[in-house]
C-alpha cells in the first residue's frame, strides 16, 4: 500500500494514523513482557523507596522528616531495626541499582505502546477517557520518578532539600496509577507471554498494537528484547559495583562514587560532603576550642574535650556508611566511645532515651539528626573518633561523628558538637 493509498484511514504521516507507527517489533507480545518485567522491578522500588523513607525515622522528629505534610501516607512507618547492620546498605543499593538497570526496560515498554499516546479521537467514552488520563499519570508519573531519582543520584546538588518531597509524592501517584494498569493489564499480558507459535500469531492478528503496515523485520522481537537486556546489564555493571564495592567498585563508571575509593590511607574512602563543603571552620575542631556537650536527664551536662573521650571506655566496630545515593562503602572499622555510654553519663543508666546530635556545621537539612532509643542503645552505636585505626580525617568528620548500625549514612552526623538525650 502506497502513503497516499484511499484505503488508509488517515494521512499516515501523521502519528495518530495507526500506519504511520511502522516498525514489525510492536505488538502485545513484546509489550506484555517488558510490562511483567516492571511489575516486578518497579514493585521492589516502590518498597524499598518506602523502606528507606522509614529508615530516616521520620516520625521521631521534623528534622529528619523533609517531607512533613505526608499525612496518612506515613501509616506504614515502623522503628528502624539496627540488624543487619548492612540493612540499608542492601535495601538502597537494591533501589537505585535496580532503578537504574530498569530504564532501558521502561523506555523499550514505552516506545512499545506510542502509537496507543497519539491515537484520535482523544476519547471514544466516558471510560477511554478515564483510561486515557490514568495513562498521562503513569507515563509522566513513570518518567518523573525515574528522572528525580538519576538527578538525584548523579548530581545530588541540584536538589537543595526539594528532591525528597517531589520523589516521596511522585511515587504514590505514580505507584496509584500503576496499580491500576498493572490490575487491567497483567492478565492478558500473561496471557500473551505464555501463549504459543500458532496461537500467538493467531492473537497478532487481532492485536491494536502491530502495526497495520510493518516494515521488514531487521531484528527479530526476540532480539530486540535481549537488546534491551544488553542495555540493563551494562546499566547494571556500570552502577552497582558503587553498592557492592571492593573490586567491583571501578566497573561502576556510570556512579558518582564508582571508580576506585579516593585518596588513600586509612580514611581514604568514599567522601559525600568534605569539611569544606560543609563550611566547618578548622578552628573550631581543635583541641583547644572544641569541646563535646552531652546533655541528659534533667537537663544534666556534660562538656568533654576529644582527650578526655579517649580516656572513657572506647570500642571498635566494622560498620559501613550507605547513602540514600545508593552507594556505600565497605566496612570500616571506626573506633569510639558507645552512645548508651554517653546518655549513662548524663542520667541515664540502662535504657537509654531518643538522641538528638547536632554537629557544628550550620547550614544544611543533614547537619543534625535524631536517633531513635533502638539505636542508642545498641552496643555498636558509636561516636566514633578514629576510623581504621587513625583518626577522623576533617572530611569524615574530625573531631567526632556518629555511626550506627543499619542505618542510612545521613543519620551519621559528622563534626558533632553536641549530643541531647531523651529531649524528643
Ligand atoms: N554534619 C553532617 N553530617 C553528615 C552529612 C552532612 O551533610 N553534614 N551528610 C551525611 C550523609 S548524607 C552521609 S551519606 C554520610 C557520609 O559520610 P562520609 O562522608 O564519611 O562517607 O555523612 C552524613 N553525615
Ligand atoms: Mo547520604
Amino acid at each position: 500500500m502506497r502513503d497516499d493509498d484511499p484505503r488508509l484511514p488517515s494521512s499516515p504521516r501523521l502519528p495518530s494514523s495507526p500506519g504511520f507507527w511502522r516498525s514489525p517489533l510492536r505488538g502485545t507480545w513484546f509489550t506484555s513482557v517488558l510490562g511483567l518485567v516492571l511489575l516486578v522491578g518497579i514493585t521492589v522500588l516502590f518498597v524499598t523507596g518506602l523502606v528507606s523513607y522509614a529508615a530516616y525515622n521520620p516520625g521521631l522528629s521534623p528534622v529528619n522528616d523533609q517531607t512533613p505534610g505526608k499525612g496518612f501516607l506515613g501509616f506504614y512507618l515502623f522503628a528502624w531495626p539496627t540488624n543487619p547492620y548492612w540493612l540499608y546498605r542492601l535495601t538502597q543499593g537494591l533501589h537505585v541499582t535496580l532503578g537504574i538497570t530498569l530504564i532501558p526496560v521502561l523506555l523499550a515498554k514505552l516506545w512499545s505502546v506510542v502509537p496507543k499516546l497519539f491515537a484520535l479521537p482523544p476519547a471514544r467514552s466516558l471510560t477511554h477517557a478515564l483510561e486515557r488520563i490514568s495513562l498521562l499519570t503513569l507515563v509522566g508519573g513513570g518518567l518523573f520518578e525515574f528522572t528525580t531519582g538519576v538527578l538525584d543520584v548523579q548530581l545530588d546538588y541540584v536538589f537543595p532539600g526539594s528532591f525528597y518531597p517531589l520523589h516521596f509524592y511522585g511515587a504514590w501517584v505514580f505507584f496509584a496509577a500503576f496499580v491500576t494498569h498493572a490490575a487491567l493489564k497483567a492478565p492478558a499480558a500473561v496471557r500473551a507471554v505464555r501463549g504459543r507459535g500458532r496461537e500467538r500469531e493467531r492473537e497478532r492478528e487481532r492485536d491494536e498494537l502491530v502495526s497495520p503496515r510493518p516494515e521488514a523485520a531487521t531484528v527479530s522481537r526476540r532480539g530486540a528484547l535481549w537488546f534491551v537486556g544488553a542495555g540493563s546489564l551494562l546499566l547494571f555493571v556500570t552502577t552497582a559495583g558503587q553498592s557492592i564495592g571492593g573490586a567491583l567498585r571501578r566497573t561502576a563508571l556510570l556512579a558518582p562514587h564508582g571508580w576506585a575509593d579516593p585518596g588513600g590511607g586509612p580514611g581514604g574512602f568514599q567522601i559525600n560532603k568534605t569539611a569544606a563543603y560543609a563550611g566547618i571552620d578548622p578552628a573550631e575542631t581543635g583541641a583547644e576550642a572544641w569541646r563535646l556537650v552531652v546533655t541528659g536527664r534533667d537537663g544534666r551536662t556534660v562538656r568533654l574535650s576529644r582527650a578526655q573521650l579517649i580516656r572513657l571506655p572506647l570500642y571498635s566496630e566494622a560498620l559501613p556508611i550507605a547513602c540514600v545515593e545508593g552507594w556505600s562503602t565497605a566496612d570500616q572499622w571506626w573506633r569510639g566511645v558507645r552512645l548508651r555510654d554517653l546518655a549513662a553519663l548524663v542520667g541515664y543508666d540502662g535504657d537509654p532515651p531518643d538522641a538528638f546530635v547536632e554537629s557544628l556545621q550550620r547550614h544544611g537539612a543533614f547537619r543534625r539528626a535524631a536517633l531513635r532509643a533502638n539505636q542508642v542503645a545498641d552496643p555498636r552505636s558509636l561516636l566514633a573518633l578514629y576510623v581504621n585505626g587513625e583518626d577522623l580525617s576533617p572530611d569524615h568528620g574530625h573531631p567526632a561523628r556518629v555511626v550506627v548500625p543499619a542505618a542510612p549514612g545521613v543519620l551519621n552526623t559528622k563534626w558533632v558538637a553536641r549530643i541531647t538525650f531523651g529531649a524528643l
